[in-house]
């Protein structure tokens, strides 16, 4: 079967978060869904979404900078053209196209979802089949206040929203961060994971002091300690400490993945459509995880639903022993689908209906849209 690309459309879609949202590197008030409508042969239209995390602070490409990239480059690249899967329109955008693996996600998505509608299933049937119908789902703690992070956590937890949570830090000094930190397991108590995402803010002396601390502290697994270039360290520190290392910005795609797991790299790797170039470019770094026995996380972008949801179908096809981070639609105040998704016992239920499963609520997009 192949699909024709009629016209593609691109939103910049603002949507405030329900608190601040404190990284090492950028506190978020609002995020910024690059959305794609997709319009292809036999009047089927797809959706897809790209997010990055506060402009230009986490990566190369900015929502502006991705909009732009799909209305001038990829959009006259890819119309008018039959595509019979992914992998052709993957070829074709690479081709042309270097990087942007952002705004290629947004648009292999679209595609999949196009496709799934086209042949009535959907996309975790185009990926490979999903395993499950639900995955866990942790929550980010990053009010900025160890107080407000405490009470957060203890509600999540008994409204069993959540049962694992993950921490920002590396934005202050390293002892008031390890307090934080510890204050916070401490006070949600042993059967709770917690682990932290330094978002690459340390250097490998300050990594060296701090983990085992944390460790102690019951705090075991720790994400992306150093910059994302210092491969070395990385693949050391996993080595040397007790602790899980999960890397994240150090593991876009299956390139930088063979290169960590070939040289030695024990941790588990934080997957991500965005980094990679989509949902099916994402399982290409996944199979080279399994190879070398590194185990999976399913990261997030803080995407809104069409995001997520895209991700959940890669994410479903795969053993995601390390959990998920899925929660992005639930940090922002609204979101532009008609029907949420469902989130229960610490889980997040995997839409099954044709393509992504999820329905655009044109009125919303239209209100929260910068260009209309
Ligand atoms: C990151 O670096 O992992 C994921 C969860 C969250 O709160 O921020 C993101 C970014
Ligand atoms: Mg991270």
């Amino acid at each position: 079967m192949s699909l024709t690309i009629n016209a593609i459309e691109c939103w910049l879609v603002d949507i405030p978060t329900i608190r601040p949202h404190k990284l090492s590197m950028v506190t978020m008030g609002c995020q910024t869904l690059t959305l794609v409508k997709m319009s292809c042969s036999g009047g089927v239209v797809g959706w897809g979404e790209a997010t990055t995390i506060g402009g230009l602070s986490y990566g190369p490409e900015s929502p502006e900078a991705i909009k732009s990239a799909i209305d001038h480059y990829l959009a006259p690249l890819l119309c008018h053209q039959p595509f019979t899967g992914v992998e052709a329109l993957s070829r074709k955008m690479n081709s042309v196209v270097k990087g942007n693996t952002f705004a290629k996600s947004a648009l292999e998505t679209a595609f999949l979802d196009a496709q799934g509608k086209t042949l009535n299933v959907p996309v975790s049937e185009l990926l490979g089949g999903r395993l499950t119908d639900e995955l866990p789902v942790l929550w980010t703690l990053a009010s900025g206040s160890t107080e407000k992070d405490i009470d957060e956590g203890h509600r999540l937890i008994a409204e069993g929203r959540h049962r694992a949570f993950k921490l920002k830090i590396g934005a202050n000094a390293l002892q008031t961060d390890l307090k934080h930190a510890l204050a916070i397991k401490a006070a949600l108590g042993e059967n709770i994971p917690v682990h932290v995402d330094v978002n690459q803010a340390w250097d490998m002396t300050t990594a060296l002091l701090a983990i085992p601390q944390l460790f102690k502290g019951g705090i075991t697994m720790i994400e992306q300690p150093i910059p994302l270039h210092d491969q070395r360290n990385l693949i050391a520190l996993s080595q040397r400490v007790e602790a899980t290392l999960l890397a994240d910005e150090a593991v876009p795609d299956y390139h930088c993945g063979f290169s960590l797991a070939s040289g030695g790299f024990t941790g588990a790797f934080a997957l991500k459509i965005a980094k990679a170039g989509g949902p099916a470019q994402v399982i290409k770094l996944a199979r080279v995880a399994q190879a070398a026995g590194i185990s999976l996380y399913g990261g997030t972008m803080l995407e809104g639903t069409l995001g997520t949801v895209s991700s959940l179908h890669a994410w479903s096809t795969l053993e995601m022993k390390s959990g998920t981070e899925m929660f992005g639609p639930l940090l922002l105040k609204d979101d532009i689908v008609v029907q949420s998704l469902e989130y229960r016992n610490g889980h997040v239920v995997i839409p099954s209906g044709p393509g992504l499963g999820v329905e655009i609520d044109t009125d919303k997009l239209k209100h929260y849209s910068r260009n209309e």
